[in-house]
């Protein structure tokens, strides 16, 4: 085997691990009146395993966590199923799905103070909003897949990187 198509296959191997080893995102987001909370949604894609962090001041503001759509529209905040009030607070986003946050402070929500994200599986495409599909059967074996070609890729690799030396 020549250099030149070592260093081909190197650069194979690369693409491949970098490509089965994708990095979890944090997300942060300015948690005040100011910020254009659906500006932010539209521009960041949230997937499975990714960080969102709320940063605020305490005390001006909390953070929680709705179960429906529709307490979401009506800033329903009795029933939340997750508050937080630290300022700096991080939500694993673990699974796919919508999930929904508003601020606890009477009136905040109202005033727009709230945000709706949709979490993706780990290796969809970063589209925009492609509808309201479930889309659960084909994403939630991706990280499974990706793990496969992590795995083939770092045997390949090194099947390889051995056979240099031989
Ligand atoms: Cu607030």
């Amino acid at each position: 085997m020549n250099s030149c198509s070592r260093l081909v296959l190197l650069s194979i191997c690369l693409v491949l691990c970098m490509r089965g080893g994708a990095l979890a995102a944090q997300h942060s987001v300015t948690w005040d009146e100011s910020t254009d909370f659906d500006s932010f949604a539209k521009s960041n894609t949230f997937k499975v395993g990714d960080q969102l962090v709320f940063k605020y001041s305490p005390g001006l503001h909390s953070v929680v966590e709705l179960s429906s759509e529709k307490e979401y529209s009506g800033c329903d905040v009795s029933n939340a199923i997750n508050s937080m009030s630290a300022g700096n607070d991080a939500v694993k986003l673990s699974k796919e799905g919508t999930r929904y946050f508003a601020c606890g402070t009477p009136g905040h929500c109202g005033q727009g103070m709230k945000l709706k994200i949709k979490t993706v599986g780990a290796n969809a495409a970063p589209t925009q909003d492609s509808s309201s599909k479930p889309s659960s059967t084909s994403a939630s074996t991706s990280p499974i897949l990706n793990s496969v070609t992590s795995f083939v890729a770092l045997v390949v690799c090194t099947a390889f990187g051995f056979l240099n030396f031989v």
